[in-house]
C-alpha cells in the first residue's frame, strides 16, 4: 500500500515566548491488575528524552508520569490530571502496550480538557501495531509507529521554529477512512550514536520494590539494558517494532553505559531486555568478557532476549563468569509441526540441551511456553507439558496464545478458519496477562480444557521434590522464592494435604516457615503449614 501524505495541519497553539517547550510523557498501565506487580524502567521514553535533551538542551523541559509506579490499588487518572494541569505541556507523548489500548483515549482526553492546544502523540508498542482502534481516538493528534527518536526530534524542531509538522516522515494520523501514513522513516543504523537513556527522568528507587520481568524481586539494585534492536526471526506471534534486521550497539558502548550506571546510580544488577541478545555470539561474549575484565561484582539476568538453540558451552560459561544468575528461554511448543506453523523453528533438541547446560552452570532457568495455537491438538499440548517436565528448567510459564494485532498470526487467522473480526478483545483477553479462564480458544481444544492442562502442568512441574530442591539451591533469596511458589500453589489449587509428593510438600512447608520468619510483612499471607508436616520424616 502506498503511503498517503497526511498534509500539513496547524501546529499546536504555542506562544513563541513560552519557552522552554514543555514535553510530557505518560507511560500507561493496564486497568486490570494482572501486570501491576511487575515493574521495569520505561526504556523507550528514557531513550526519547535523552535524544530530545541532546538535541535541544535548555530549549525544552521533559517530564514523565509513569503510571506503572503509581500505587497498585489506586486509579492514576486523577493524579495524571493534576500532574498535567500543573505542568501544562505543549506536547504530550503517550506510550503503551496493546493491553493498555483503553487507556490512550482516557489520558488524551485529560490532556485536551486541560489544554485543547496540547499536541497529543501516541507511540510505543501499541502504536507500532497499526491498530485501527488507536486511530479512532479523537484526542490523539498523531501516532508514531516504531522507533521514535528521529521523528520526535523533527516534531520538536518544527514546534520550536513554529513550522507545521503534518508532513514529517514517520507520522501517522486518523483519516476519514482509517489511518493515513506519511512516508516511513528509515531505521537508525548507528545505535552507538544515540545518547544513553535519560535516568534523570525517573526515580530509579521507585522501580526496586516490586517483582521484575523475571517474576522475582531483583537480586540487587537493578535496571534494564537494551543492547540491540530488531530480530531476524519471524515468529508469527511476535511483533516487529524494531524491524527484521539486527542492529547492534558495540560492546564498548554497552560497557560504558553500564559503567556510568554502576558509578553514578549505584546499579548492581542489569536485566537485558533485547529481542535477541545472542544473535551475534562474538559480540555477546565480548560484553561478558568486558564485565569480567573490569572486575565488576554485578548480577545479570535475561528475562527474555535469548534464543536457546543458539547457545553453547562457551556462551553459557562466559555469561556465568560475568554474573548471570537467571535467564528465560523460549520453548513455546514441543510440536515440530507447530514450530513450523508459527515460524519459530526452534531446534527442540538443542533447546533441551541448553536448558540442561544452564542448570549445570547453576543459572536459574525459566522456560516460556504457549498452548492453544490454531490447529493445536490436546496431544501436542501434552507434548509441551512433558517436554518441560523432562527438562532441567527450574521454573516455567504456560501461556495461552493471544494473536495480537500487527502480528503474522493475527493476519493468518483466516487461514485456520478463524475470523479475526469475530474475536473481540474481551474474548481474546487482550486486557489480561495472556487471557483468563473464561476467554476463547484459537485451537480446537476448548479454553476450559487448556486451563485444566495448564493446572496439571503447574502441579507436576513445581510440586516435585527434586525440582524444588534445585530451586532452593539456586535461588538467591528464599523470601522471593516463597512468594513466587505461593502463586504457583494457588494456581495449582493445592492445599498442604493435597500435594501428592510429600517430600515436595515438606520442602515447601519449611520454605514458607522460614520466609514468614525472615520477612513477616511480605510473607504474612503465606499459608501456615500443619506442624505434622514439618515433623514428618522424609521418604
Ligand atoms: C520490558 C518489556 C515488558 C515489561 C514492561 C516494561 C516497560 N516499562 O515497558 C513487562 C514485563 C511488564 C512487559 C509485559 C508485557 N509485554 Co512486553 N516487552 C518488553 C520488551 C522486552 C522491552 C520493552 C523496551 O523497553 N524496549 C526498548 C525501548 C527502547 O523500546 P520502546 O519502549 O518500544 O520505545 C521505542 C518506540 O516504541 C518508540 N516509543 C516508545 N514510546 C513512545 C512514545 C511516543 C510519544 C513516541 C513518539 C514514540 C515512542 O520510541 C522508542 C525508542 O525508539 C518488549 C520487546 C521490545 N523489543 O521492545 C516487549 C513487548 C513490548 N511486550 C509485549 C507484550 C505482548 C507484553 C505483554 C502483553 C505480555 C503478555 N502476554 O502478557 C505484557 C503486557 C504488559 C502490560 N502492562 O499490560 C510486546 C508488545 C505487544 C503490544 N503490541 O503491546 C513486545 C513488543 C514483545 C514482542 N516482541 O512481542 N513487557
Ligand atoms: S519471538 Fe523472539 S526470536 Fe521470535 S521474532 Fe520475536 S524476538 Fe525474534
Amino acid at each position: 500500500m502506498l503511503p498517503l501524505s497526511i498534509g500539513d495541519l496547524p501546529v499546536t497553539r504555542m506562544d513563541p515566548h513560552d519557552l522552554p517547550l514543555r514535553i510530557a510523557f505518560v507511560n500507561l498501565r493496564a486497568r486490570t491488575k494482572d501486570w501491576h506487580h511487575v515493574i521495569m524502567v520505561p526504556m523507550g521514553i528514557m531513550a526519547l528524552s535523552a535524544t530530545l535533551k541532546k538535541a535541544f538542551r535548555k530549549r525544552i523541559e521533559v517530564r514523565l508520569f509513569d503510571t506503572t509506579t503509581f500505587p497498585e490499588q489506586q486509579d492514576p487518572d486523577a493524579a495524571v490530571h493534576a500532574w498535567l494541569a500543573d505542568f501544562r505541556p505543549h506536547l504530550l507523548g503517550i506510550r503503551g502496550f496493546t493491553s493498555q489500548a483503553d487507556e490512550f483515549p482516557i489520558v488524551a482526553r485529560i490532556a485536551k480538557e486541560i489544554d485543547p492546544g496540547c499536541l497529543v502523540i501516541a507511540g510505543g508498542p501499541h502504536a507500532s501495531t497499526n491498530s485501527p482502534s488507536l486511530y479512532a481516538v479523537e484526542d490523539v493528534d498523531y501516532v508514531v509507529p516504531h522507533e521514535g527518536e528521529e521523528t520526535l526530534v523533527e516534531i520538536v524542531a518544527n514546534l520550536l521554529e513554529r513550522k507545521p509538522i503534518g508532513a514529517i516522515s514517520g507520522l501517522a494520523k486518523r483519516g476519514p477512512r482509517g489511518p493515513l501514513f506519511n512516508p516511513a522513516r528509515s531505521q537508525i543504523q548507528d545505535l552507538d550514536a544515540l545518547p544513553f537513556p535519560d535516568y534523570d527522568l525517573i526515580d530509579l528507587d521507585a522501580y526496586q520494590e516490586r517483582v521484575t520481568m523475571t517474576a522475582f524481586l531483583p537480586r540487587a539494585r537493578f535496571t534494564s539494558l537494551f543492547t540491540s534492536r530488531g530480530c531476524y526471526y519471524r515468529c508469527s506471534y511476535c511483533h516487529t517494532n524494531f524491524g527484521k534486521k539486527m542492529r547492534y550497539r558495540s560492546p564498548e558502548n554497552v560497557l560504558e553505559e553500564m559503567d556510568r550506571l554502576i558509578e553514578e546510580r549505584g546499579v548492581r544488577e542489569f536485566q537485558v531486555i533485547d529481542d535477541i541478545f545472542n544473535a551475534d555470539k562474538e559480540r555477546a561474549i565480548a560484553i561478558f568478557d568486558g564485565i569480567v575484565k573490569r572486575g565488576w561484582d554485578i548480577a545479570l539476568a535475561f528475562p527474555n532476549g535469548l534464543r536457546a538453540d543458539r547457545m553453547d558451552e562457551e556462551f553459557v560459561q562466559a555469561a556465568k563468569a560475568a554474573g548471570t544468575y537467571y535467564w528465560a528461554l523460549a520453548v513455546e511448543t514441543a510440536s515440530l509441526r507447530l514450530q513450523k506453523q508459527i515460524y519459530k523453528f526452534n531446534k527442540l533438541d538443542k533447546v533441551f540441551d541448553s536448558i540442561a547446560l544452564s542448570d549445570r552452570h547453576d543459572i536459574f532457568t525459566c522456560t516460556f511456553n504457549m498452548l492453544g495455537f490454531p490447529t493445536e491438538t490436546e496431544m501436542e499440548m501434552h507434548a509441551t507439558l512433558d517436554y518441560n517436565l523432562r527438562s532441567a528448567a527450574h521454573v516455567t510459564h504456560f501461556f495461552v496464545v493471544t494473536p495480537y494485532e500487527g502480528t503474522t498470526m493475527n493476519k493468518e487467522l483466516e487461514r485456520w478458519g478463524i475470523r479475526a473480526g469475530e474475536l473481540d478483545d474481551e474474548l481474546l483477553g487482550f486486557q489480561n496477562f495472556s487471557g483468563s479462564d473464561e476467554h476463547g480458544s484459537l485451537s480446537p481444544v476448548p479454553r476450559s480444557r487448556i486451563q485444566e492442562l495448564i493446572v496439571d502442568g503447574v502441579q507436576r512441574f513445581f510440586f516435585d521434590a527434586r525440582r524444588l530442591a534445585r530451586m532452593l539451591q539456586l535461588s538467591h533469596n528464599h523470601v522471593h522464592l516463597a512468594l513466587h511458589l505461593e502463586t504457583r500453589r494457588w494456581s495449582a489449587g493445592y492445599d498442604w494435604d493435597t500435594i501428592p509428593d510429600r517430600d515436595a510438600a515438606r520442602l515447601l512447608a519449611q520454605l514458607f516457615v522460614s520466609a514468614r520468619a525472615a520477612d513477616p510483612v511480605r510473607c504474612g499471607h503465606l499459608p501456615v503449614p500443619p506442624r505434622s508436616l514439618l515433623t514428618e520424616r522424609a521418604a
